[in-house]
């Protein structure tokens, strides 16, 4: 089951079950505490709840109600260096901090840095940023998780995690500003519910850049390439944390473009994500 937090044509956000071509707006009641995405999704029984709305729900083509990111009062942060292929692409653009990529990859905690709030997460169509003072940047297409306040995994979404290599490349401290600012992250295009034990090897992860209608950068994985477990990942994000909100968390980058390779204003970035959809994104630099 596909939920979608949506604005109808009225300039209301509703939350809606995606079926195929169309959308049934669900009829949450403002007074009920369950009123919004993320009271579904952190209730004992999100299906439950949502098959008791469907009879009285509303459909609409997809086609006329705009996506917003699945996202309303969660933090969103990021696990690092979770793939191989991040750990070398890190070690080649820092020549200083090369050791810290290689330890992180094998040591039993991993890398988790904080991503944002809602403000900060891009809608699906809206435009993600390269950093004016950035001259080397590349987007980082990752299964996200979407966790509740005690932290169990109960949906997926696409996250593109952008970031200014050049800036972290220089120094690892400044790892924050590679990541951090704004229209850093598009979330999206909803949030596909968890239902039993997630078969890695059938998730594939496809990153396609378009620059003038032409495809300038293509790469796939699976998540079985993810060095870690998901539920692992959630557990040292909730270690000595509370979120009373819940949170996603983005769960690193398997495809990263060549070394030659940074966006630029203009281009469009797709993420696809298997049983999930796809994320799409023009990219701004000014
Ligand atoms: O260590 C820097 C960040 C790594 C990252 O974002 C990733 O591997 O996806
Ligand atoms: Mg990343």
């Amino acid at each position: 089951m596909k939920l979608a937090k949506v604005c109808t044509a009225d300039g209301s956000v509703r939350v809606g079950v995606v079926d195929g071509e169309s959308i049934k707006l669900l009829p949450l009641d403002a007074k009920s505490p369950v009123n919004s995405l993320s009271a579904i999704l952190h209730s004992d029984s999100p299906v439950a709840i949502v098959n008791e709305l469907l009879p009285k729900a509303v459909a609409v083509p997809l086609a006329d109600v705009r996506l917003l990111a699945p996202v309303d009062r969660q933090e969103v942060w990021a696990a690092g260096v979770t793939y191989k292929r991040s750990q070398v692409a890190r070690m080649e653009e820092s020549e200083s901090g090369a050791s810290h990529y290689d330890k992180v990859y094998l040591a039993d905690r991993p890398e988790l840095f904080f991503k944002g709030t809602a403000a900060r997460m891009v809608h699906p169509g809206q435009p993600v940023r390269v950093r004016f003072d950035s001259q080397w940047s590349v987007p980082e297409p990752e299964f996200t998780l979407v966790l509740n306040p005690r932290m169990e995994i109960v949906g997926y979404t696409i996250g593109n995690d952008m970031s200014a290599r050049d800036i972290e490349g220089e120094n690892p401290l400044y790892l924050p500003q590679a990541k951090v600012y704004r229209q850093c992250c598009a979330i999206g295009p909803w949030v596909q519910l968890a239902d039993g034990p997630l078969d890695k090897s059938a998730v594939s992860i496809q990153l396609t850049i378009e620059r003038d209608e032409a495809v300038v950068c293509r790469g796939e994985t699976s998540l079985d390439q993810l060095h870690r477990e998901l539920e692992d990942l959630a557990g040292w994000l909730g270690r000595e944390n509370e979120f009373t909100d819940g949170a996603l968390l983005l769960t690193g980058t398997g495809v990263i473009p060549d070394d030659e390779f940074s966006l630029e204003d203009g281009d469009v970035v797709t993420i696809e994500i298997s049983n999930i959809g796809e994320l799409m994104n023009p990219v701004v630099k000014d």
